[in-house]
């Protein structure tokens, strides 16, 4: 897969990429992550990206030359290009599941006061992490990317992500490792039992127990 970001903002980008599980995806190449400085594609000869909102209003608006001519430039057969703003869909993992299946992704973040309605004309999806207002959209194809490439075939073992929370719209069950007592608390006898019935139960169990007091909105789906 391959991952195109268009930002003003490339520096905060640094470090994040890597380390840990999205480092190594990288390094075994099963996916390209590129961060593109979209004023790098402006005409302007100030090198101007935004401009006052015609009608009036507080703020700058990201113009559309530099953001459309990047994507025309990096736009392949297989591209779904994303606009991130609070104003899109709110993000769930069923989408994260869908769109690690895709070959090329492109991000485009916005940012300051907002962007020309017309961008989205070129977007096929529109994403927001949640309902509260971040500075840019950078924060949030941070979390797409992470949430996307883990989820790519061989990135991480697919046991390991077969009883994510929100898979089937319920939350984890809880999980204890040694010792067997830790300040007075002990580990459920069942999981010491070797009984893998019993243990399967116990956890489906728990998960509908948890999701039922945490978040009945995902049992009513
Ligand atoms: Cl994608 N962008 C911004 N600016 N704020 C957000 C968001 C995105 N998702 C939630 N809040």
């Amino acid at each position: 897969m391959t991952i195109d970001i268009l930002t003003l903002f490339p520096n905060m980008y640094q470090g994040i990429f890597d380390e840990s599980i999205i480092k190594r995806a990288i390094d075994e190449k099963r996916v390209e992550i590129n961060i593109h400085n979209f004023r790098d594609y402006t005409l302007d000869p100030h090198k101007k990206v935004d401009d006052t909102p015609y009608g009036g209003g507080a703020g700058m608006v990201l113009t559309c030359q530099p953001i459309f001519d990047c994507v025309k430039s990096l736009r392949r057969e297989d591209s779904i290009v994303i606009l991130m703003t609070p104003d899109g869909e709110v993000y769930k993992q069923k989408r994260a599941y869908e769109l690690s299946k895709c070959g090329h992704l492109i991000l485009i973040c916005g940012h300051y006061e907002g962007f020309d309605e017309r961008i989205r004309s070129i977007c096929d999806m529109e994403i927001s992490i949640g309902d509260y207002v971040l500075t840019g959209g950078e924060l949030a194809s941070m979390v797409l990317v992470d949430s996307i490439v883990r989820l790519m075939p061989g990135v991480i073992e697919e046991d390991s992500h077969v009883n994510d929370s929100f898979n089937n719209n319920l939350l984890d069950y809880p999980t204890y490792t040694k010792p067997r007592v830790y300040e007075g608390m002990e580990v459920p006898e069942v999981l010491l039992s070797g009984d893998h019935k019993k243990i399967e139960e116990y956890r489906r169990e728990m998960s509908l127990q948890r999701t039922k007091e945490r978040r009945p909105d995902l049992l009513e789906k």
